[in-house]
C-alpha cells in the first residue's frame, strides 16, 4: 500500500557523515594544548589549503566541534588537521581550528605537531615544510627536543590606535599580523599575573567587543580576533610577559607563536628590534618562547623556538546515538562578558 502523503513522516534530513573513530595525539606547548588528528578524518576534496579550510567550515564543522569542544575537548584545545601537501616541495598540509572556528596559523600548535610526529616516528624531515591557509611554514626539531618554527610573514599594520572600551576606559594599541590578527596593548593596571586571569580575560573580552563594535579591522577588512596584553617580566633574562585572549574566549597558556611574531613586527617598526636579535617572550603561565626576525626576501619572517610534550595518544569515539556526538558549541557556563 502506498503511504498517505498527508500522514507520512517527512523525509529525514540526511545526517552529516561521522566517522566512528578519530585517532589523535595530544600535546601541550608550554601548557597550551594541541590535539593532532592522525587518523579517521574524511578525505578533503579541495586543492588548496585555504579551500580546504572552507571545505571544513562548510562540510565538516561538526567534526571540529566533536574533536575540540566538550565533552571530548575543552575551550583551550586547538585542533591540528594533517592533510596532503599542496605545493610540490612541502611535506604536509595543516589546518588549525579551535572551539569557535578556524585559525590562519597556530605557532604553539605547529610546535606540538612537530613533537607529535616525532613521537609517532612520522617526522618527514628534521625540518619539515607545511602548507597552511595563510602560507608556508616550517618546523625543525632541535637536538635538545625544542622546536623552531618559521612563521608566515609578519606585519605591523597600524601603531597607536585609540579605542574607548566600555568598562575599561581608553586603550591605545597596535594592530599587527603574525598568521592571525592581533590588537596589542601595553601594561594593564595591576600587571599580568596568573591570579589575575579572570580580570584579564574580562578586560580583553571587552577590548575585543569594542574592536568589533567600532569596526576596527586588520588589512583587507580582516577581523582582529586575538588581543595581546604585554608587561615587563620579573623573570631574569626574559624581555616581556603577555596575556593573550584567543577568539573563543580562552586565554593562551603559551606565549603564543603567531602573537610573538606579530609583536616582533611591531618592535621592529618601533626601531626596538633588529633581524637576528633574540626576544624572550613569557606567557602569563610562565612558559617562554624565543623569537627573532629574519631579514631577506622583502618580508618579515620570524622564527620562534619553544618546547612541547606529548600527553596522550588516543581514539575518540563518536557513537551514533550520542546526542553530544558533535560536542557542545562552547563550554557550558562559560562567561561571555
Ligand atoms: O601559538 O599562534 C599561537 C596560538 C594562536 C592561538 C593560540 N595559540
Amino acid at each position: 500500500m502506498r503511504p498517505d502523503p498527508s500522514t507520512a513522516a517527512p523525509p529525514r534530513e540526511e545526517a552529516p557523515p561521522y566517522p566512528e573513530r578519530i585517532g589523535v595525539v595530544d600535546t601541550h606547548t608550554e601548557g597550551e594544548p594541541t590535539r593532532v588528528i592522525v587518523d579517521g578524518w574524511p578525505e578533503l576534496q579541495s586543492d588548496t589549503q585555504r579551500e580546504r579550510r572552507e571545505e571544513l567550515r562548510s562540510e565538516w564543522d561538526h567534526l571540529r566541534r566533536a574533536v575540540v569542544c566538550e565533552p571530548r575537548g575543552h575551550d583551550a584545545v586547538v585542533g591540528a588537521l594533517l592533510t596532503p601537501p599542496v605545493s610540490p616541495d612541502a611535506h604536509l598540509g595543516l589546518v588549525f581550528f579551535n572551539n569557535v572556528g578556524y585559525l590562519g596559523m597556530c605557532g604553539h600548535g605547529l610546535i606540538g605537531v612537530a613533537r607529535a610526529l616525532e613521537y609517532l616516528g612520522r617526522l618527514p624531515a628534521r625540518e619539515f615544510q607545511a602548507d597552511t591557509p595563510v602560507g608556508r611554514v616550517s618546523a625543525r626539531v632541535e637536538d635538545d627536543g625544542s622546536v623552531t618554527i618559521r612563521n608566515p610573514p609578519a606585519l605591523c599594520h597600524k601603531l597607536d590606535v585609540a579605542l574607548d572600551v566600555p568598562g575599561v576606559g581608553r586603550v591605545t594599541g597596535d594592530i599587527a599580523y603574525g598568521g592571525n590578527w592581533f590588537f596589542m596593548t601595553g601594561d594593564p593596571a595591576g600587571g599580568i599575573t596568573a591570579d589575575r586571569i579572570p580580570e584579564l580575560r574580562q578586560m580583553t573580552r571587552r577590548i575585543l567587543a569594542a574592536l568589533d563594535a567600532e569596526g576596527i579591522q586588520g588589512a583587507d577588512g580582516a577581523r582582529i580576533d586575538h588581543v595581546w596584553l604585554s608587561s615587563p617580566s620579573p623573570t631574569p633574562e626574559v624581555d616581556a610577559r603577555n596575556f593573550v585572549l584567543c577568539p573563543g574566549g580562552a586565554y593562551d597558556r603559551s606565549p603564543c607563536g603567531t602573537g610573538t611574531s606579530a609583536h616582533l613586527a611591531v618592535l621592529h617598526e618601533r626601531g626596538r628590534l633588529e633581524p637576528g636579535e633574540p626576544w624572550r617572550q613569557e606567557s602569563v603561565m610562565g612558559g617562554v618562547f624565543t623569537g627573532w626576525l629574519e631579514a631577506g626576501d622583502g618580508a618579515l619572517h620570524s622564527r620562534i623556538r619553544g618546547r612541547a610534550w606529548v600527553t596522550s595518544e588516543s581514539t575518540l569515539i563518536l557513537q551514533a546515538d550520542d546526542p553530544l556526538r558533535s560536542g557542545f558549541p562552547s563550554a557550558p557556563g562559560s562567561d561571555p562578558s
